[in-house]
C-alpha cells in the first residue's frame, strides 16, 4: 500500500492516518476469535499475558490486556508480519518498524475513557514511536472512539498531572473524533494528542492497539515491560484509589476493581 497525495497529507499535517476497509473481513474474524482467545488467559492464574480490570456498574470486567504477541502464535504474526501495517508502518518510518508493545483495550459497556495525552511521553526506551489501532468491535462516538487533535504532529505539549495535557493547552486544540469500523486501520503518531470517552452503549469496543519503533533504534520490547512491571510493583495498582492504573501515565479514567483488595492487575509469567 502506498503512502502519497491526500494520504501523505493527512499524516505529515495531523500525526494520523485513517485506511477504512484495509483489512480483510477473514482475518477481522480471525482477530476477533484471537482477541476472544487473549482475554480467557486472564482467567487462569497460570496462564500468559498482562491483564488489568477496571469496576463498572456492572461489576469488575476486563480493562486491557497485554504482552501476547509472543504466546499466541497467530496474533503475534500478524501483529510483527502483516503485509498492510508492515507495509505502511516502513513507509512511514522509512525504513522496517519492530514491536514495541502490544495491547487489547476491550472498553467494555460503561468502561472508562482517556484523558487527552501523547503516548510518547509514557513510551521510554525511543523517542518516536507509531500505534496501530485496529478496531474489533465498531468505534463510534457512543462506544467511545478516539479524538484526535488537529495539526499537531511533532513535539512535546506541556503535561499536567501525571503526564495527561495540561488543561489550558487541551482547551486550545481542536478534536476531531474519528469513528472506526471493523477492517479499518488507523495509524497515528506517539506526539498525536488524543482522548476518548466512556462506553455508553450495551456492546463492547474492543480494540487493538499496536504500537512500533523504527528497527534501526533498536528492539526495546522486553526492556519495556520490564520497566513497566517493576513501576507498577512498586504501587497498589491505582492513582490514589481513584483510578485504576493500567498506563506508565495517570490518563486511564477507569474505576478501581471494588472491594479496594481485589487485584486489579493479573500477572502470569508462562
Ligand atoms: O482505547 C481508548 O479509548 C484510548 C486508548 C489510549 O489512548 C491509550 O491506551 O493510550
Amino acid at each position: 500500500m502506498t503512502v502519497d497525495g491526500e494520504r501523505l497529507d493527512e499524516w505529515e499535517v495531523h500525526g494520523r492516518l485513517h485506511l477504512p476497509g484495509a483489512l480483510d473481513p477473514a482475518l477481522v474474524g480471525a482477530l476477533r476469535t484471537w482477541v476472544d482467545e487473549v482475554a480467557a488467559w486472564s482467567a487462569d492464574p497460570a496462564g500468559p499475558g498482562l491483564h488489568h480490570r477496571e469496576q463498572t456498574d456492572a461489576g469488575p470486567v476486563l480493562a486491557r490486556s497485554e504482552r501476547f504477541a509472543d504466546d499466541h502464535e497467530r496474533l503475534g504474526d500478524f501483529v510483527r508480519s502483516d503485509e498492510t501495517l508492515v507495509g505502511v508502518l516502513t513507509a512511514l518510518f522509512d525504513g522496517p518498524p519492530v514491536l514495541f508493545k502490544e495491547k487489547v483495550n476491550y472498553k467494555h459497556p460503561g468502561g472508562g475513557g482517556f484523558a487527552p495525552h501523547q503516548d510518547a511521553t509514557a513510551y521510554r526506551f525511543v523517542d518516536h514511536h507509531i500505534s496501530v489501532m485496529v478496531p474489533i468491535d465498531p468505534a463510534t462516538l457512543a462506544s467511545g472512539c478516539l479524538w484526535f487533535a488537529d495539526g499537531h504532529r511533532r513535539g512535546r505539549l506541556p503535561t499536567g498531572e501525571g503526564g495527561r495535557i495540561a488543561p489550558d493547552v487541551v482547551e486550545q486544540l481542536a478534536w476531531t473524533p474519528l469513528e472506526a469500523e471493523p477492517g479499518d486501520v488507523v495509524f497515528f503518531d506517539s506526539y498525536a494528542p488524543h482522548r476518548s470517552d466512556t462506553n455508553t452503549t450495551d456492546r463492547s469496543r474492543r480494540v487493538l492497539y499496536l504500537t512500533y519503533n523504527a528497527a534501526s533504534r533498536g528492539d526495546h520490547r522486553l526492556a519495556y515491560y520490564a520497566d513497566k512491571l517493576a513501576e507498577f510493583a512498586d504501587a497498589d495498582g491505582t492513582f490514589g484509589r481513584d483510578r485504576v492504573r493500567i498506563s506508565i501515565n495517570d490518563d486511564f479514567l477507569g474505576r478501581p476493581v471494588e472491594p479496594a483488595s481485589e487485584s486489579t492487575m493479573r500477572e502470569a509469567t508462562p
